[in-house]
């Protein structure tokens, strides 16, 4: 780019400029801080990116989950929250506006994603059965590992090489699936367990006709298929850019019919429904349905609530309907990818294709000198906020665990740092500060050392686990 002739963002991409669809209404002051104050609270926070305090950061890129800004519609629906314990009217119209999107007539009410998949996992999974699906998500698997499952990964091999150009990394491997029932029968699989732009593979998506030929494999079998639809809007949108046949279908009728291939879904909608808290688990099922409902009163509230206040799930109504909008995830989806582009275009190795809610860099490619059990991904996350005050949360060996037969780390093909973005938040100013401090801790990378785990908890270490700095290679 010449210094005489400043090019805006579409063009220094040889396009038209898209630009956010909303104005902004109200304002949350963020500062920066200095080196001195940020190295004293990432060596508080034992280098683990999820034990900072949020006013120590300037930049937040842990999570788009729950971070959203909300609407001015949604602001003003949850004045109309109706906080009944019973019978809530808030809840009948966070139920229509479930069944309307997702196209499911029973839905159940959870505080967030995880609560779901408590509910799911307890209800459908027996002891010793195999839950295969495309990549492990923590929570998710967890919880299908407390129900006595076994999570089998059967996403195709390209998802786990961060460089394969394959435009659905989320797809099932069906030769894959079909050995696994074929090795355990049918009544051995308790579900397959879907997820739409897999989160732990870079954002990835599947494809309509891999969910179609999913379910016929499914049919044939007699095995369920429930959904992780808690960024399937994303996925849509990524199904109508990419797939044949689908660039005239809306974002919308995109999601149903993914929906459509299922017997069931669960979400966090602290994600695709632009809210902070909230989720659902939603069936076809009647029977399936009534044990959930029943179950939902013991652990997460009355089944017209599920954790949730009714301002919340008025929220959820309002958002779940802005989620489906073209628009909408025109702008989410672009705006990831131009943090990614800018990133590729400087030789910083990130996960490509770039997905749908997060640039994910390839911490094996940035650190090679740094081996995986010195956590490379812990490293870069430490060393960005370091660097600028950036948030990132890291994707790797931490975030695995251990095998629970062998007690090993279990060492995934993965070791990525992952910068989410949350929705409508961030501006292109903000990218471009990003941008930056990336490339900034990519310039002095060989200098860079790994971290010792010093404090490692039982259940999903990498929120709480505790690291030091290692002083040599
Ligand atoms: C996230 F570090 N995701 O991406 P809950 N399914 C999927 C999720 O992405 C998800 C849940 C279910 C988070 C929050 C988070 O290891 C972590 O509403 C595809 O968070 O209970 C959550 O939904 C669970 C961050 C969760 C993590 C687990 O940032």
């Amino acid at each position: 780019m010449s210094r005489e002739h400043p090019e805006t963002m579409g063009q220094q991409f040889g396009r038209r400029s898209w630009a956010e669809p909303w104005k902004i209404k109200m304002v949350e002051p963020i500062t920066t801080t200095d080196r001195q104050t940020r190295e004293r609270a990432l060596s508080e926070a034992g280098f683990n990116t999820f034990l900072l305090r949020s006013e120590d950061v300037y930049i937040d890129l842990l999570t788009d989950s729950g971070t959203n800004a909300m609407s001015d519609r949604q602001w003003s629906a949850m004045l109309l929250g109706d906080e009944a314990y019973a019978g809530s009217s808030s809840f009948y119209r966070f139920e229509s506006a479930i069944r309307e999107t997702y196209g499911y007539p029973r839905v159940v009410p959870t505080h967030q994603g995880r609560g779901a998949e408590h509910l799911l996992s307890q209800t459908v999974i027996k002891e010793g059965q195999i839950v295969p699906g495309n990549m492990y998500f923590t929570t998710t698997r967890l919880h299908q590992e407390l129900a006595g499952g076994v999570f089998a990964d059967v996403i195709i091999d390209e998802a786990h090489d961060p460089s394969s150009q394959h435009p659905f990394k989320g797809n099932i491997d069906l030769d894959k699936l079909e050995a696994l029932i074929e090795r355990h029968g049918a009544e051995g699989i308790a579900y397959v367990s879907l997820a739409g732009t897999v989160n732990m593979a870079g954002g990835q998506p599947y494809s309509v006709a891999n969910a179609k030929a999913l379910r016929e494999l499914c049919d044939r079998h007699g095995i369920q298929i429930y959904l992780d639809a808690t960024r399937l809007a994303e996925n849509a949108y990524l199904i109508q850019e990419r797939e044949p046949g689908y660039a005239d279908k809306s974002v919308a009728e995109i999601v149903r019919e993914l929906c459509s291939y299922t017997d069931g879904a669960w979400m966090s909608a602290k994600k695709d429904a632009l809210v902070n808290i909230g989720g659902w688990i939603a069936v076809n099922d009647e029977d399936l349905f009534d044990s959930l409902r029943n179950l939902v009163v013991v652990y997460e509230g009355l089944h017209t609530y599920g954790g949730m206040a009714g301002r919340d799930m008025e929220a959820v109504a309002v958002g779940t309907r802005e989620a489906v909008s073209d628009d909408h995830q025109h702008q989410r989806v672009m705006q990831v990818r131009y943090l990614g582009t800018l990133l590729q275009r400087w030789g910083v190795p990130i996960v490509e294709p770039i997905g749908g809610h997060a640039i994910f860099l390839d911490a094996t490619r940035f650190y090679p000198h740094i081996p995986q059990d010195h956590f490379p991904a812990q490293t870069l996350a430490a060393e960005l906020y370091a660097e600028s005050g950036v948030r990132g949360m890291e994707r790797g060996n931490v975030s695995a665990g251990r095998d629970p037969e062998t007690g090993e780390h279990r060492y995934p093909a993965l070791e990525l740092t992952r910068l989410a973005i949350p929705r409508r938040v961030y501006t292109q100013a903000h990218m471009d500060v990003v941008a930056e401090a990336v490339k900034a801790v990519h310039d002095r990378r060989t200098a860079t050392r790994g971290l010792r785990m010093v404090y490692e908890p039982h259940y999903l270490r990498f929120f709480q686990a505790r690291f030091e700095r290692r002083e040599e290679a």
